[in-house]
């Protein structure tokens, strides 16, 4: 009996001393094996709210450390407390809610010069929730409204043909870190996102763009995400049982992924959804007749990727 003692005494010493020397990811019965970050639990708010608008989200920003030693921004960096504001086409923050084009004076919105021997390019665009649009390698400007009210923007540049779009795409969050939200009684509601947009040079979006996440949560376990190729899959994932349990995976984003000469080629395809599955608002529907024939596109995961790159060249 006393022999069985001592080794259960030193068994569970082991596992105590294992269980302490555990890194910022707290949980030991999870070895990681992919090419992501592991993060687990809520991230630390570093900017308690980028923007104001009644009737909108908290808009946040935080930083969390991962199990390999790095330091995360979520849901994304951004340049929008510095980056041009895009025109508006619909943008309740600024007390504009056109029912159609024809209440929107697009004539007087402002050319923005990326190329000074290109042509005029206009664009409609749609993005749940925040996108910055880069042109030829140059940052155009950012989505006015980072979170919500759903806004819809009208731009205007002059840039030279075939033009190189490089688009980031943020699914805003607002429990930090575990990519989620509240929405009503449900405080861990994993929200979606979906982006629209239709230049003048015939560039429309579609399944012909290509994507790459960055951020994938909340996850009940880091390895349900596989990866084939560049392609970063989590349609097998799990949803975790409480934000304490929710790991994510972050990526670095490659330092240049929006200059002109970057090559994307090698980024899974862009997937294509419907407008049923992405739920646009008016900001979008008042004008989908400009939008045409633009498909609402993401990465392979509409809920769970919360950072997504695109690019498309355009004709
Ligand atoms: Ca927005
Ligand atoms: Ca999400
Ligand atoms: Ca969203």
């Amino acid at each position: 009996m006393k022999f069985i003692a001592i080794i259960l005494f030193v068994l569970i010493i082991s596992f105590s001393c294992k269980k302490s020397s555990s890194s910022a990811v707290d949980d030991t019965s999870i070895t990681y094996t992919g090419t992501g970050s592991v993060t687990k639990g809520l991230a630390t708010t570093t900017t308690s709210n980028l923007y104001s608008c009644t009737g909108g989200r908290v808009t946040a920003v935080g930083t969390i450390n991962s199990s390999d030693g790095k330091s995360w921004i979520v849901p994304a960096e951004n340049n929008f407390a510095t980056g041009v504001k895009l025109p508006d086409l619909y943008n309740e923050c600024n007390g504009k809610s056109p029912a159609s084009i024809a209440q929107v004076d697009t004539a007087s919105v402002p050319i923005t010069v990326i190329d000074a021997d290109g042509e005029i390019i206009t664009g409609y665009i749609y993005g749940d929730n925040y996108f910055e649009l880069y042109v030829n390698g140059k940052l155009v400007g950012v989505d006015a409204v980072p979170f919500t009210p759903f806004n819809a923007s009208f731009v205007k540049f002059r840039a030279k043909r075939p033009i190189k779009y490089a688009i980031k795409l943020v699914d805003w969050e607002e429990n930090l870190g575990i990519g989620t939200e509240l929405n009503g009684g449900n405080a861990n509601h994993p929200g979606d996102g979906g982006f629209a947009a239709k230049f003048s040079d015939g560039t429309v979006t579609n399944s012909s763009w290509k994507a790459q996440t960055f951020y994938i949560a909340p996850l009940s376990n880091p390895n349900c995400v596989t990866e084939t190729g560049t392609s970063r899959i989590s349609s097998g994932c799990a949803l975790p049982s409480s934000a304490a349990n929710a790991y994510a995976l972050h990526w670095a984003l490659p330092t240049n992924w929006y200059a002109s000469d970057y090559d994307g080629s090698t980024w899974p395809t862009a997937v294509a959804y419907s407008s049923a599955t992405v739920g646009p608002k008016v900001a979008y529907s008042n004008f989908a007749p400009q939008f045409g024939n633009a498909q609402f596109i993401w990465s392979s995961n509409l809920i769970l990727d919360n950072l997504v790159l695109i690019r498309y060249t355009g004709n």
